[in-house]
């Protein structure tokens, strides 16, 4: 039995010719020529395809019928009418294509044609509307954003039949290393099936993470205060939050002037290194403190004692060496004196401290009388007062300063005061006293009776 030839398989020019052979109905071979009485129907002649006139079509396929034509004896060619459209190429079975062919007297004839419509072509797996087949591989880079292809599968008979597909394995997850295989199958309503695609999608971590310094990269810390890291975050766009694995390295010593690095460094799970620095200068630029404890005031003429000095840095500590400048205090002469002292850090930051010390008298002098201070003088004899000294603190020896008031008679008995008086240059006043006495003895002498009588008389 030979196979039903395909429509493509026509050949029109093989066609048996055009002529009435009425072998579907004997009975009007021979009758024509009486056509006043057209009792014969048409003759139709089916085009051959291959010899054949069974036809088999590819589903979806387009069919072209290959038709008929209709010879009548009275009529010669006539119209020949088919139901050919009614083949749906879309839908596999066995139709019948139907011709007829009416003479003008109304006879007809009718002949048909078996059209079968096959599938016989698998459907096709398509990735992103490309036709894909065997195994597809790609990489992806884990923690990237990752769109599986859309994966459709088309027969050319049935079109899309994508929810027949059929998919096997383990779908990707593209924050997890490792290799995921998915096989796609799919078979359209006629059994025919899709040569299976396996898609290999390989998510590999070939990143490295990324290290997020918190505050600044270059930190400047003043010499000898507290110095607190504020440390780093690490994130990896595969294993997510690293900062818990994060290796620091480094120190800051703030009492030692200097530039420190901080190394911080992480591997993410496959072994991708990430590394940030943080660079720490310790500076001193604050100067010292200078402290300075002791008397300011002096009294003129006590001796001074210069403050006790202390320096102390807050980068180097106790500094010894310490610069005087500026006044020297005189303790004899009264007045105001600014002493200086300075001192210098090992980073040549300066501090100068004022002293003011105050030179002052506040002493009056000290008046002493010659001998004695009660003197007793006979009456008539000559009297010379001896006098007194004043020594000042601060000035000194201020005898020739002093102002004596105060006479004494000799001629006149009683009672004299004599009172010295001396002022510093602070103005300080100073007095003291001597009181001289002119009396008469007991023991007149003969000699001196002249002199005693006029005493008398004085009286
Ligand atoms: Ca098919
Ligand atoms: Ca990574
Ligand atoms: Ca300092
Ligand atoms: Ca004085």
């Amino acid at each position: 039995m030979s196979k039903a030839p395909e429509f493509s398989d026509i050949d029109m020019d093989k066609s048996r010719s055009i002529m009435p052979v009425f072998e579907d109905n004997p009975a009007c071979v021979g009758v024509c020529e009486d056509c006043e009485v057209d009792v014969c129907p048409p003759d139709i002649i089916l085009n051959l395809v291959r010899w054949q006139q069974a036809i088999t079509v590819e589903c979806g396929r387009p069919y072209k019928d290959p038709g008929a034509r209709a010879v009548d004896c009275c009529d010669g060619v006539i119209n020949v009418v088919t139901d050919a459209s009614e083949v749906d190429i879309h839908e596999p079975g066995d139709y019948t294509v139907t011709y007829t062919a009416t003479d003008a007297a109304g006879n007809t004839a009718t002949k048909q044609r078996a059209v079968t419509v096959e599938d016989r072509f698998p459907p096709h797996i398509h990735f992103d509307g490309e036709a894909v087949s065997g195994t597809i591989t790609e990489s992806i880079e884990c923690g990237a954003p990752y769109n599986a292809p859309v994966v459709t599968a088309l027969d050319s008979c049935e079109g899309d039949i994508t929810d027949r597909i059929f998919a096997v394995g383990d779908p990707v997850e593209s924050t997890t290393p490792g290799t995921y295989v998915i096989t796609y199958t799919v078979m359209d309503s006629s059994g025919n099936t899709a040569p299976p695609v396996t898609h290999r999608v390989i998510v590999e971590d070939t990143e490295c993470p990324v290290i997020t310094l918190n505050g600044e990269a270059e930190v400047t810390v003043e010499c000898g205060a507290r110095y607190t890291d504020s440390g780093a975050t690490a994130d990896d766009a595969c294993d997510g939050d690293l900062t818990a694995q994060i290796h620091k390295e480094g120190a800051v010593d703030t009492a030692v002037v200097g530039t420190y690095t901080i190394t911080y460094t992480v591997q993410d799970l496959a072994g991708n290194a990430a590394e940030e620095t943080r660079t720490v200068e310790v500076v001193d630029t604050q100067a010292p403190t200078i402290y300075l404890t002791g008397e300011k005031k002096v009294e003129c003429g006590e001796p001074y004692i210069p403050p006790l000095v202390r320096v102390y840095d807050f980068c180097d500590g106790i500094i010894e060496t310490v610069t005087i400048t500026g006044d020297t205090v005189q303790t004899t002469v009264p007045g105001d004196y600014t002493v200086l002292y300075t001192a210098t850090d090992a980073a040549g930051n300066e501090a100068t401290e004022e002293w003011n010390v105050q030179v002052e008298d506040t002493l009056p002098p000290e008046i002493t009388v010659s001998g004695s201070t009660s003197v007793t003088v006979e009456c008539g004899s000559s009297y010379t007062d001896a006098g007194a000294h004043a020594l000042d603190l601060c000035n000194g020896d201020l005898s020739g300063n002093i102002a004596t008031s105060g006479t004494v008679d000799t001629n006149a008995p009683g009672d004299y005061t004599i009172t010295y008086t001396v002022t510093d240059c602070a103005g300080h006043t100073a007095a003291a006293q001597r009181t001289v006495t002119v009396c008469l003895t007991t023991i007149i002498s003969f000699v001196y009776f002249h002199m005693i009588f006029r005493c008398f008389m004085a009286t």
